[in-house]
């Protein structure tokens, strides 16, 4: 029977999918830009990566460009990435603009097509800790938390963690709330008003390792570190995924080496 056949494939598809991607190198929190820039680099470079989206539509801010004018704007010096991506764009002094669809798109298409796993619809609502370090993450349905239904998580075991959340930088404020020593310029997780060229510099600078075995990246590094957003210029979004990308290849390179 043709509809039972077609549920027995989903089924199985996904679970084949998911039990793969219980125990993985780096799990990513948050399907935006910077998301899908280290997954790719990671993936190409032979690690398994899993991404959990809390959303149907994994993307993060890159679908509506800037107040909804879906163009968005990189700097030149990107275009090696793009073409990487084999993004169609326009130079324009000094600046590159691309459809925004067609850039979310691209990563999306690009990140899946090297062997990322992303799954959305699942939020991680909280930190999978062992001897002081980040070791993986606990996720739920996305529905089951925004329905305050009482079901319980299942855990996801990760050599890294990544931060991608964006704004809230939700993973680094798990761990603030734990009273877990994480290093804050400021007393507390905030970013500052918008200045792009500050901004872009700011969040590839702190793109970095924040806790063991935790990362952060994207808007989510502009907001632990206290600096300020950027807004439609989403060059340091792929600056900061592929730093975080070649940090955590060559950590994981030194560990299978040993
Ligand atoms: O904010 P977002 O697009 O992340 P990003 O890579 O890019 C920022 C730009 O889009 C833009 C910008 C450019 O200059 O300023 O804002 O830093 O995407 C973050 C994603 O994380 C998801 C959220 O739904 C969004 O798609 N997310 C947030 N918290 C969780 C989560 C969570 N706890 N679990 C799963 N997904």
């Amino acid at each position: 029977m043709w509809d039972l056949e077609i549920s027995k494939i989903i089924v199985n598809g996904f679970f084949e999918k998911f039990n793969d991607a219980l125990d993985v190198d780096v799990a990513i929190v948050g399907g935006g830009p910077s998301a899908l820039t280290a997954s790719y680099f990671l993936t190409k470079n032979g690690f398994k990566v899993v991404i959990f989206e809390e959303k149907n539509d994994p993307g993060g801010g890159t679908w509506g460009g800037g107040m909804l004018f879906n163009e968005l704007v990189v700097e030149e010096e990107l275009e090696w990435m793009l073409k990487e991506f084999g993004m169609n764009y326009k130079r324009l002094n000094g600046f590159i603009s691309i459809d925004s669809v067609h850039f979310a798109s691209s990563l999306l298409y690009n990140t899946t097509k090297v062997g990322t796993k992303i799954f959305n619809n699942v939020i991680v609502e909280d930190i999978l800790m062992e001897e002081n370090r980040l070791c993986g993450v606990v996720i739920n349905w996305a529905p089951v938390i925004k329905q305050r239904l009482h079901v319980d998580p299942i855990t996801v075991k990760a050599k890294y963690v990544v931060d991608g959340t964006g704004h809230p930088a939700s993973v680094v404020q798990m761990i603030i709330d734990r009273n877990l020593e994480v290093e804050l310029p400021l007393d507390k997780i905030r970013e500052f008003p918008m200045n792009a060229k500050e901004g872009e510099n700011f969040v590839l600078k702190n793109t970095k390792e924040v806790f063991p075995g935790l990362f952060v990246m994207g808007m989510a590094a502009v907001s632990v570190g206290g600096g300020p957003r950027m807004g439609p210029i989403f060059g340091g979004m792929l600056k900061s995924g592929e730093k975080v990308a070649n940090a955590i290849v060559e950590k994981l390179s030194v560990e299978v080496s040993k």
